[in-house]
């Protein structure tokens, strides 16, 4: 096994190609090479059945030994990591979704700095949602209501109190089904708290009882990303369509180039606006001006928001370091490899990490002090500046490669594209072509990149399978950053991938927008960053309401083809327990015990209508989403037919 991924190739992006092939046999070492080194990878820890929540572990389960040293069965064991895995997720989103609530809790007491309403719309939406009354209120008041419950999403003790916000974004039926199992978070921080305890050594043995409460936890993952994306949006605007690039070939030879990584849109929102206002300090440092470019989700980000680049995704973030060409790398939170520093060092690059619980040894760190936003950020773009006047042009080599990227469809966006179609009522041109036969279903692409599988090429090939089988494409994450550098956000890629129904259902759109967008619909819609997994399941509520049904009727997959970080696996969680089909593309530790797995596999299905599909192979991936959904188109079918001849409710509940 270990033999055979040797062979295998890194990558099918050709600007990381092109980086990999210069430094082969030179010593900058990368993940590609720290992943080789790794093999064979311990096949215990790969299953899930290794424990070492307490000290008297590891305990792995063998033939020998088939219970951990307390007792444990390989079902606790699997069970008890997947739900230590859900709340790595879940704790990283809610530690995302609390640092924007408490910097919008300053401007709620009036000292927000550089911060302020920008999207006063989307707050009147959120605020309405929610319950909160809006007619005849000042902003200032409705966005103390609004921070005041997102504070309490996080806090709320009672037992009898259920959140807010998963109640109001989702189908009630989804809701009773929660109520139902005992799954209904209270709050965030609450269930966090319980979930850590029924963890440790000694506290839950029982793998149905730690499977539901992975669910629980995942619900509050939900919470957590939900309340990031609607007051990012409040914060610094909702989306709406951009044009841009992406791909390496986006480095200035020169200018100064600032990678903005990470997560967080509180820091890269001002880094942009700082380095906008620093041009002229750049030239007088030599440069042509300051070029911003994203990697990862805050790439994503400041992509749908401002236009920004597209640099590379996860799994290349080193090797854009060794174009040579990058000044400084600003890092905020989360899929941030420690190796970056090491390759830095080799060039002239400034690692800037920014975060409290977020340092790299040897880096440059800035706290950001967000009561001084814009001054921080400024001091960024000085070390930038500072850095390209080091610039070794001996050691620069940009790969001459970039795509062009049409993004930023918010909910919202999509739904005004929609709009001019069928203005009364748009998500009906999606239920309409589904109906019809033109779509074959929604598919949404999430998650990561792994080693474990070659960089962006499940996320591609099975993306083109769709495409050419007339399924609807959304994306958000490394998934959509794979899609933007391999120049699948365009809709050159229309022409060369989609299916005839796909094509006609697009070019529907353009011809009603034609008037309004420059550019024609891509091939797949870009949504945005990993928290904003929650406005593709917004499309999901908003399609479940058209068709007058529960949600695992809906012909809506998601698939995570090179998921890798434990966000990823508490995503997944929540998605299938708001009834919807997942494939995950690397397997993750739960086969080494066949409960767990056919809990996920199978059970799941039964309870909550959603279920996991594990399939590395990126063709039989895509048999198993295509039948999926063909599968849901068809029941909703016979539930319509029902509903016509006998002139009766279609029974919402079953499915
Ligand atoms: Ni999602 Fe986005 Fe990328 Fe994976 Fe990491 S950046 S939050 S976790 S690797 S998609
Ligand atoms: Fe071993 Fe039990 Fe301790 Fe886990 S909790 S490491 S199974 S003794």
């Amino acid at each position: 096994m270990a033999e055979k991924k040797k062979d295998r190739n890194l990558s099918i992006d050709p600007a990381a190609l092109e980086v990999l092939a210069k430094t082969e046999g030179g010593n900058i070492e990368t993940a590609y090479q720290r992943y080789l080194n790794m093999q064979p990878q311990c096949q215990y820890g790969n299953t899930g059945i290794c424990c070492t929540i307490c000290i008297q572990g590891p305990c792995r389960i063998t033939k020998k030994a088939s219970k951990g040293i307390c007792g444990a069965a390989p079902y606790t064991i699997v069970a008890r990591n997947l739900l230590r895995h859900v709340l790595g997720g879940t704790s990283c989103h809610s530690d995302h979704g609390l640092h924007i609530t408490m910097v919008m809790k300053e401007i709620v007491d009036g000292h927000g700095g550089d911060y302020s309403i920008t999207d006063s719309a989307k707050l009147k939406r959120v605020a309405d949602r929610l319950g909160i009354p809006i007619e005849g209120r000042t902003d200032q008041e409705i966005l103390k209501d609004v921070i005041n419950l997102a504070m309490e999403e996080f806090s709320r003790l009672d037992k009898d109190k259920y959140s807010v916000w998963l109640e109001k974004t989702v189908v009630p039926e989804r809701v009773e089904k929660a109520m139902d199992c005992n799954i209904m978070p209270n709050s965030i921080h609450k269930t966090v708290t319980e979930s850590m305890a029924q963890t440790h050594m000694g506290m839950d043995a029982d793998p149905v009882n730690l499977v539901f409460q992975s669910l629980k936890t995942a619900l509050c993952d939900y919470i957590g990303m939900h309340i990031a994306t609607d007051l990012s949006d409040i914060l610094f605007g909702t989306p709406t369509p951009v044009v841009s690039e992406a791909n390496m070939g986006v480095l200035g030879e020169k200018t100064v180039n600032i990678a903005l990584h990470g997560h967080n849109p509180i820091l890269s929102e001002m880094v942009v606006r700082a380095a906008r206002e620093m041009q002229d300090e750049a030239k007088a440092a030599g440069a042509e001006g300051i070029k911003c470019m994203g990697i990862c989700c805050t790439g994503n980000e400041v992509l749908m928001r401002q236009g920004v680049p597209v640099l590379t995704n996860f799994l290349s973030q080193e090797l854009a370091i060794m174009t040579g060409a990058v000044d400084a790398m600003v890092v905020d939170v989360q899929c941030i490899m420690p190796g970056v520093q090491t390759v830095a060092e080799c060039f002239h690059t400034k690692i800037i990490t920014t975060i409290p619980n977020v340092k790299i040894p040897s880096s440059y760190y800035v706290d950001f002090d967000e009561t001084r936003a814009l001054e921080k950020a400024r001091e960024i773009v000085s070390i930038a500046i500072e850095a390209f006047k080091e610039r070794d042009p001996s050691k620069v080599s940009i790969p001459q490669v970039k795509n062009k990227v049409v993004a930023g469809f918010s909910l919202e966006a999509l739904t005004e594209v929609l709009a001019a179609v069928n203005p009364d009522n748009p998500i009906k041109v999606i239920t309409d072509a589904v109906d019809s036969g033109e779509l074959a279903g929604i598919c949404l692409f999430a998650g990561c990149n792994n080693l474990k599988v070659t960089h962006d090429e499940n996320h591609t090939v099975i993306a083109r399978e769709l495409a050419k089988n007339n399924v609807l494409l959304v994306a958000t994450g490394c998934a959509a950053g794979s899609f933007a550098k391999l120049g699948l956000l365009n809709s050159d890629a229309v022409e060369k991938y989609a299916g005839e129904g796909l094509k006609a259902f697009l070019n529907r759109l353009n011809e009603a927008n034609k008037d309004k967008l420059q550019e024609k619909m891509p091939l797949i819609f870009h949504m945005g960053s990993c928290v904003d997994n929650t406005r593709a399941y917004d499309l999901v509520t908003a399609l479940a309401k058209q068709w007058q049904m529960d949600t695992p009727k809906v012909p809506f997959a998601a698939s995570a083809p090179e998921a890798m970080s434990e966000k990823a696996i508490s995503i997944g969680s929540w998605v299938v327990t708001l009834g919807m089909p997942v494939h995950v593309g690397v397997i993750p530790p739960i086969p080494g015990s066949a409960l767990i797995d056919g809990i996920a596999l199978q059970i799941a299905q039964d309870v909550y209508g959603g279920y996991f599909m594990w399939e590395e192979d990126p063709m039989e991936a895509s048999k198993k989403l295509l039948a999926a959904l063909q599968e849901r188109v068809w029941k909703l079918k016979v539930h319509r037919m029902a509903k016509e001849r006998y002139e009766t409710e279609a029974i919402s509940k079953t499915w």
